[in-house]
């Protein structure tokens, strides 16, 4: 991107701010490291170009271990959405997610007026002032990134961190890839990474209890010849559901994986597969139709479905129609399952 272009679009995001008193940052539900490192971000560059503060809301909770070991090494301060009342935030910025996605706290009478996200395009975002939607990124905080090195801001070690860790933890493991972008930035940020404080996030300590839902998210796994699916059953917090599909790609001859969760009054459902010619986005959307908000990338989706008002028996069977659904979509219908551990 010239540097002109980027000038521009800088001018124009100050533009946007400058008669705001203050900006609220809002993430997608239950933050992944990519969304909290974007708002971090943005609210660095509107601090330092627009002199104009802001406040990071979040809705559901940071669940996994190192995430939650991001927000305390790297001191970073957000609020939950419950404590916020909207109408103190006429100005408000959506990072990592998009209006009408169903995965944020941001109701739909209410359009964002910034939206900085590297997800398929939307059409309800067509009305927002400002946005820059870059489906071919891997990673937000690439974005903001850019914006941050084009603004001339100094990165001080912690913000440098904290977009590393997301472009990191965003672009590795088998059914994710690094583009050219994210390999030129992570070369950019990296003197200025601080290496114990990642080191500290990276191998954050996890308690029994996950362990415990690993070992039974093992026992209820199932391979049909090359798709693998989790049926966790309940979860205590959401990000396990990821965190077993993500595992699961890395068992040998498996090209789909798929994990299914009970949380909080949802089924959720993540998708992996390492072909990104497969598309994960598409499939689950397919998959899940009407039932719920469903979405994602190539290599990596997810979906959340209400069952609020369902019986136990009611969820169980709308979980066994699902994975019907998806064995169907990746062509295993036919194919018997198989325990993964006997
Ligand atoms: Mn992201």
């Amino acid at each position: 991107m010239v540097i002109s272009e980027i000038q521009r679009k800088l001018n124009s995001l100050i533009d946007v701010v400058k008669d705001e008193e203050k900006v609220l940052i809002l993430m997608h539900d239950n933050p992944d490291p990519d969304s909290i490192a974007s708002a971090v971000g943005l609210q660095y560059l509107l601090g330092n170009l627009a002199k104009k503060p802001s406040l990071i809301g979040y809705s559901g909770i940071v669940g996994r271990a190192e995430n939650r070991a991001m927000l305390k090494h790297l001191g970073i301060k957000m609020c939950s959405m419950s404590r916020i009342s909207l109408q103190d935030y006429p100005c408000v910025a959506l990072v990592d997610t998009q209006p009408s996605t169903g995965n944020n706290s941001l109701p739909p009478g209410k359009p964002p007026d910034i939206v900085f996200d590297h997800h398929p395009y939307r059409p309800a975002s067509r009305k927002v002032p400002y946005r820059e939607i870059k489906p071919k990124y891997n990673v937000t905080a690439s974005i903001i990134t850019e914006y941050l090195i084009a603004s001339k801001v100094e990165f001080d070690s912690n913000l440098a961190t904290a977009l590393f860790y997301a472009i990191k933890s965003e672009t590795e493991g088998l059914s994710r890839e690094v583009g050219k972008v994210e390999a030129r930035l992570r070369h950019f940020l990296y003197p200025h990474v601080d290496q114990k404080l990642l080191a500290n996030i990276e191998n954050a300590r996890v308690s029994r209890e996950y362990f415990k839902i690993i070992h039974s998210a093992l026992e209820h796994c199932v391979i049909h010849d090359e798709v693998v699916i989790a049926n966790i059953d309940k979860v205590s917090n959401p990000d396990v559901v990821a965190e077993v599909a993500d595992l699961l790609m890395r068992l040998e001859k498996i090209t789909w994986g798929f994990s299914f969760g009970a949380y909080n009054g949802d089924i959720l459902i993540s998708a992996r597969t390492i072909d990104r010619a497969n598309d994960a986005g598409t499939l689950i959307r397919k998959a899940v139709g009407e039932l719920g908000p469903a979405g994602g990338h190539e290599m990596m989706a997810g979906a959340k479905i209400s069952v609020k008002d369902k019986t136990v028996a009611q969820k169980k069977a709308l979980i066994r129609q699902l994975i019907q659904r998806v064995l169907e979509l990746t062509g295993n219908q036919d194919v018997k399952g198989e325990n993964l551990i006997d």
